[in-house]
């Protein structure tokens, strides 16, 4: 029997990208995988096979290609339906991304359910894809917008929750399950039984948590959940929106066009069966394939397994980090409660000279507000480094890091 460590070093021979070379010939160390991941040979296969032996339009024709890739689009909707524990496909949408199911929720749920003086309750650490959609909504409906505030482990403050479901005004409750800065873990169970309680929707934005751990949607029992499939090995433009199917029945269309309608007239429209009702027009089919084999790559290494490897890879990390003069890491240090993003910052040198320098040695990090300026604002910040951990990162590649930063602190005299 293999290693765990031997597993994982086979794995990285899937990814074809990581053996190149940047800059003066250094070898690329990919730490920005919470921005997006690289892609193993099986999901870039798996998109080639498409093109060049299935490519046709779905749900339309009766010719074998167009069955073909309705079967391969289709086998796809189980395919993630199994993964996250859905039991009714039909409650599975494929949108572009996390973005888009946001704004799919505030539009064609929240126009019809929001009204003056409602308010929609989310975090100060969230995505502004998770911000943004809920202030242009909450302003055209005269409704308030709200945060969760964060304690100094980057922890929420669920007393905020308390306090805001107690107007009795709360129409929807929004937060991301694992924050794509901090890193920090939700208390799902808590938030969600609270709201439960109260009679308040949630909705959760999966897209640093479905990568990386087991996500059981069912058990969850949030009413909107949001991921993308780029940031999980899969390829860019497709996502995924899961609607509980009694609140999905009761929503209107967000696009119209063709596939989301039963009949057409002049002046009216009869909508199709969910979920088409909400795919309009000719879907990102190659990509809901690719999709697809993403899901089957993560499932035979095993969910359980990826979030082992990086807790001992964060782990390690945070302890390396911490022996770093004059650098500041950001969020909890009880691994239990945080995912493989770290954020830090090093002595008063910006961020993105921090990236820069590391870039020189094939070190890939992201450095900026990470679309997360609510949360800047809060850590009285303009900028954080990241490091962001996969399935494909080592504890060499983490020395490396390490070095690198060593590297700044010379140039800088720190
Ligand atoms: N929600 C969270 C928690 C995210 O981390 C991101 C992307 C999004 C939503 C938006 O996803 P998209 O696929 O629709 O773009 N996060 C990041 C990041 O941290 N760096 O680049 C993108």
């Amino acid at each position: 029997m293999q290693s765990a460590q031997a597993s994982f070093e086979n794995i990285r021979k899937d990814f074809p990208i990581l053996e190149r070379t940047v800059r003066e010939n250094k070898t690329l160390v990919y730490l920005d995988n919470a921005s997006t991941t690289q892609k193993p040979n099986q999901v870039i296969d798996a998109i080639n096979d498409y093109y060049r032996n299935h490519n046709a339009n779905i749900h339309r024709a009766v010719y074998a290609l167009a069955e073909e890739a309705t079967e391969l689009y289709e086998k796809s909707r189980d395919k993630v339906a199994n993964f996250i524990n859905v039991k009714n496909r039909v409650e599975v949408i494929f949108v572009r991304g996390t973005t888009e199911a946001i704004n799919l929720v505030a539009y064609a749920w929240g126009r019809d359910n929001l009204k003056e003086d409602d308010i929609i309750v989310t975090t100060e650490y969230e995505h502004h894809s998770n911000i943004v959609p809920w202030q242009l909504l909450t302003r055209e409906k005269g409704a308030k917008l709200e945060y969760i505030g964060m304690n100094d482990n980057g922890e929420l403050n669920l007393d905020d929750l308390d306090k805001y479901l107690a107007t009795g005004k709360v129409k929807l409750v929004t937060f991301s399950l694992v924050s794509n800065v901090l890193g920090t873990i939700s208390d799902a169970e808590t938030i969600i039984s609270k709201c439960k309680a109260a009679g308040v929707l949630t909705l959760v934005d999966g897209a640093q948590a479905v990568p990386h751990m087991k996500v059981d949607v069912e058990k969850l029992g949030c009413d909107f959940f949001a991921f993308s499939g780029h940031k999980m090995l899969g390829p860019t433009g497709i996502g995924i929106l899961w609607v509980r199917k009694s609140i999905l029945e009761t929503m209107n269309p967000f696009h119209g066009g063709g596939d989301m309608i039963r009949e057409v007239h002049k002046y009216e429209t009869t909508w199709n069966d969910l979920p088409y009702k909400f795919e309009a027009g000719t879907p990102n089919i190659a990509d809901v394939v690719g999709l697809g084999a993403a899901i089957d790559y993560l499932s035979n290494i095993g969910m359980d397994v990826i979030r082992q490897h990086e807790i001992d890879l964060t782990s390690y990390a945070l302890d390396k980090l911490s022996q770093v003069k004059g650098l500041r890491i950001y969020g909890t240090k009880d691994i239990s409660k945080r995912g493989g993003v770290i954020s830090f910052n090093f002595a008063d040198v910006h961020p993105h000279d921090v990236a820069q320098i590391i870039d020189e040695e094939g070190i890939a990090i992201r450095s900026g507000h990470h679309c997360a300026q609510v949360l800047m604002e809060r850590l009285n910040v303009a900028a954080t480094s990241r490091a962001s951990f996969y399935i494909y990162n080592t504890k060499e590649e983490i020395d490396a890091l390490i070095n690198s930063l060593n590297k700044v602190a010379r140039i800088f005299k720190l």
